[in-house]
């Protein structure tokens, strides 16, 4: 988060000529100019500048996962609701992807499970500043948004969660950069086993290249669309809303 900040605050300071010219390469990519040139937030614009959005988080080992992945946020969503899917071992979950789309989809764990599956070892970090480094796996989530016929209109994809975190429902977005990334999986399985409780069961986001408050758990919904207005308080996400983290936690 900090390196990213004094990274912004040189850029922004007006930079070496090697940073000019990675900028001017960056603004020539289609989807940079049409953020930029959307008048969207000029913060935004240069941190896309900044950073190579398409590069592959480290992956790890076996021998080298956390003995311990601690818990964070909402250890269990204690609705009603959850609570019944929990019972059932999460049976008559399905997973909601709609919005635009040509064909909304509702996924069950084993319509999930019958998709190429990608394993990866990632370090997770908090911007609480603490790390651990576990295995996950499951389909990309580009798969999935290719079986639903992702509309061109499509910007954005935004991830309702099953639970409530200090009385305000948790949700995400990332934008399509992300959602296409080799990386940016919908993960069943963490360490070799169905995700617990405590680390979103019976699915969640793992988007490698952004810290763990952008890793959403307890998936409910899945929605394609063209801005992020009319969701929530309209600045992306949970933390975004509620706090004023930003909505682009790249690491
Ligand atoms: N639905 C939901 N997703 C969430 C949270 C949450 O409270 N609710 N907390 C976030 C934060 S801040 C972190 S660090 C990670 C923690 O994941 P873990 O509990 O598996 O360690 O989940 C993220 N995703
Ligand atoms: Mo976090």
């Amino acid at each position: 988060m900090w390196r990213r900040r004094q990274l912004l605050a040189r850029g922004a300071a007006g930079g070496s000529a090697l940073l000019l010219g990675a900028c001017d390469r960056v603004f020539q990519r289609p989807e940079v100019r049409t953020i930029l040139f959307k008048g969207e937030d000029i913060h935004r614009g240069l941190q896309r500048a900044l950073f190579d959005r398409d590069a592959l988080a480290p992956e790890f080992r076996p021998d080298q996962m956390s003995p311990r992945f601690r818990t964070n946020g909402t250890r269990d969503p204690g609705t009603d609701a959850y609570a019944a899917l929990r019972a059932g071992r999460f049976a008559d979950w399905r997973l909601t992807v709609d919005g635009l789309v040509a064909r909304p989809l509702a996924l069950s764990l084993s319509d999930l499970g019958a998709f190429p599956q990608r394993p990866q070892i990632t370090r997770h970090d908090c911007v609480e500043g603490w790390s651990a480094i576990g295995k996950w796996q499951g389909p990309r989530l580009a798969e999935v948004l290719r079986a639903a016929g992702l509309s061109d209109r499509a910007r954005y994809i935004v991830f309702t969660c099953a639970d409530y975190y200090g009385g305000a429902p948790y949700y995400e977005s990332i934008d399509l950069v992300d959602a296409f990334h080799p990386q940016t999986i919908l993960a069943w399985a963490m360490n070799d086993r169905f995700l617990d409780v405590g680390h979103g069961a019976p699915l969640r986001l793992r988007v490698e290249r952004q810290l763990g408050y952008k890793q959403a758990k307890y998936l409910m919904r899945v929605t394609a669309v063209e801005s992020l207005a009319g969701v929530g308080k309209g600045r992306g996400g949970y933390w975004e809303d509620n706090v004023d983290y930003d909505w682009w936690a790249g690491i």
